[in-house]
């Protein structure tokens, strides 16, 4: 599958529909900087996944407008072409107050779904307020998808955590609308989703969509068994679907991917003297091998286990002080967050200790970078690093993972990964650890560095291959094609 073929295949799977995608977070911000006004591609999965399809296919992103510029480049309707440099979709942008970004977004996306979702001991939060708040802001979105649908057909494709009733609201007015829905955190188990209050009415917000996507066939699952304990659905597990109220709805898992030969060219466009100029401003010595880390600083990627880590190694091991280099990436997120504020002082600390204790002349172990860097450069650190090591307690799916590997295209290197992210089902050839002991994370290094560059390369060669075959353009066209085989009576237009 390549870009054309996809955009060949909705063409012909969604007709004359107008294809709107629906998130919380937008592929790119405009800023002031300096007094002048900047783009900035964001950070975060659901983006890096979603852009290159919305580049490829066209039609119209809606999505909540967080830069601070924003109202300056958008025309009278919120709406404004993008990529910026090389325009292919419309992105359309809804305000919102601060009081309902308030409830909608850090009480309950951030707060209240993201913890429950995330299986990492974080309590979640349940404020009726709020609640409130993230209905609003659900009804906004689906008014502007409504806006922007008018008298016409459309497939309406909602994402994540963040919009649960969009679609359910979208239909009340348009019940002829396709709505497709992707969620791209794990889903829990019932034992667990039933300590949410509205536990009922979020399936049944869900349950309005025609189909509904998860990362992996066990989050499939789950969502049956939720759906099982708490409403009177009628679950056929052979066909993978759910009646209910009269709908149909299917439940499927797509693994969610990269643009691997995208990722894959920039990598092998970043020259060797670029690397060595890179290491050189973090006061890396060129032949240092570096192990490397890209998350969100977010406390379900296991920042502070991959820090305990290292210094074990570095006191157990003194022969490997000032043989390797630890670099984090660790891109700013929910600052407003409680939880977060607590997490990235830790994380700080722990950094802060480790660097104190066994810095040696010039060499520090850890380079901790916590700035936003931009697609590029970020794509360097990736190739900078021998070892990329991937701590997730629980993640969805987990692009970083898939990033490191399209990035090697030179020196294989080894990828040390989470069995708690959803993207162990497909890279096998990884080292496999449970980032819950610190031990296995410290071991995994070990055998990193010890590895035979033959071992290595078949290991390698073996997950590019896995990735390249299954990239994100085949994750839309499975999603889309599942579409096209909805049963005529669910849509009496299809
Ligand atoms: C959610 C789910 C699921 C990171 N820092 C910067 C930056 N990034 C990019 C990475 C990667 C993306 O953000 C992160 O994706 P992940 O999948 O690793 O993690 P989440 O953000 O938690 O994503 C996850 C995903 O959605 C997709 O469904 O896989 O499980 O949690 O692409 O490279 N990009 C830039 N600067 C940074 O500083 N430019």
């Amino acid at each position: 599958m390549n870009r054309q073929r996809l955009k060949g295949l909705i063409e012909q799977t969604i007709g004359n529909r107008l294809l709107v995608t629906v998130s919380h977070s937008e592929p790119y911000i405009t800023t002031y900087i300096e007094g002048e006004v900047k783009w900035k591609y964001a950070a975060g999965g659901l983006v890096t996944a979603l852009d290159p399809i919305m580049e490829a296919c066209g039609g119209l992103w809606v999505a909540y407008g967080a830069g601070d510029a924003d109202k300056e480049v958008v025309d009278s309707e919120g709406k404004v072409n993008v990529p910026p440099d090389s325009p292919n979709y419309a992105l359309k942008r809804v305000s919102l107050s601060k009081s309902i970004v308030d409830g909608y977004l850090n009480g309950i996306s951030n707060r209240l779904f993201w913890p429950l979702c995330h299986f990492v001991y974080v309590r979640p939060r349940f404020s009726k307020r709020d609640w409130e708040q993230y209905k609003e802001a659900n009804k906004i979105f689906a008014d502007a998808v409504l806006s922007e649908i008018k008298e016409k057909d459309a497939f309406v494709w909602t994402h994540d955590y963040h919009m649960c009733f969009c679609s359910k609201y979208v239909k009340e007015k348009r019940p002829e609308t396709i709505g497709v829905h992707f969620w791209h955190i794990p889903w829990p188990g019932p034992e667990i989703f039933k300590i949410c209050p509205w536990a009922e009415e979020i399936l049944e917000g869900l349950l309005m969509n025609d189909l509904i996507g998860f990362q992996t066939k066990e989050f499939a699952a789950n969502f049956m068994d939720c759906v099982d304990q708490t409403l009177e659905a009628r679950i056929d597990r052979i066909s993978s679907s759910i009646f209910f109220k009269n709908r149909e709805t299917r439940i499927r898992d797509f693994p969610i991917s990269i643009d691997f030969e995208n990722v894959s060219r920039i990598s092998g466009g970043i020259s060797e003297g670029e690397i060595e100029k890179l290491k050189r401003y973090h006061g890396i010595k060129g032949d240092m091998p570096v192990v490397v880390g890209v998350d969100r600083l977010d406390y379900t990627k296991g920042i502070p286990e991959k820090l305990l880590a290292i210094r074990e190694l570095l006191s157990e091991h003194p022969e490997l002080r000032k043989k390797f280099v630890f670099v984090q990436v660790a891109s700013p997120t929910r600052a407003h967050v409680y939880e977060y504020q607590v997490h990235g002082e830790r994380v700080l600390n722990l950094v802060d200790k480790i660097n104190w204790q066994y810095s040696e002349g010039a060499w520090k172990p850890v380079v901790f970078i916590s700035d936003f860097i931009e697609r590029d450069g970020l794509i360097k650190y990736l190739k900078m690093g021998q070892i990329c090591l991937i701590t997730s307690l629980h993640d969805g799916m987990n692009l970083v993972s898939k990033e490191f590997v399209a990035a090697r295209n030179g020196d294989p290197g080894v990828l040390i990964l989470s069995k708690f992210a959803g993207s162990i089902n497909e890279l096998k050839d990884a080292i496999m650890i449970n980032p819950y002991s610190v031990e296995e994370i410290k071991n995994s290094i070990l055998k990193a560095l010890v590895m035979s560059d033959e071992e290595k390369r078949t290991r390698m060669s073996k997950m590019r291959e896995e990735v390249k075959e299954h990239d994100v353009f085949r994750w839309a066209a499975e999603l889309v094609r599942s579409v096209s085989r909805l049963k005529p009576n669910a849509y009496e237009k299809f």
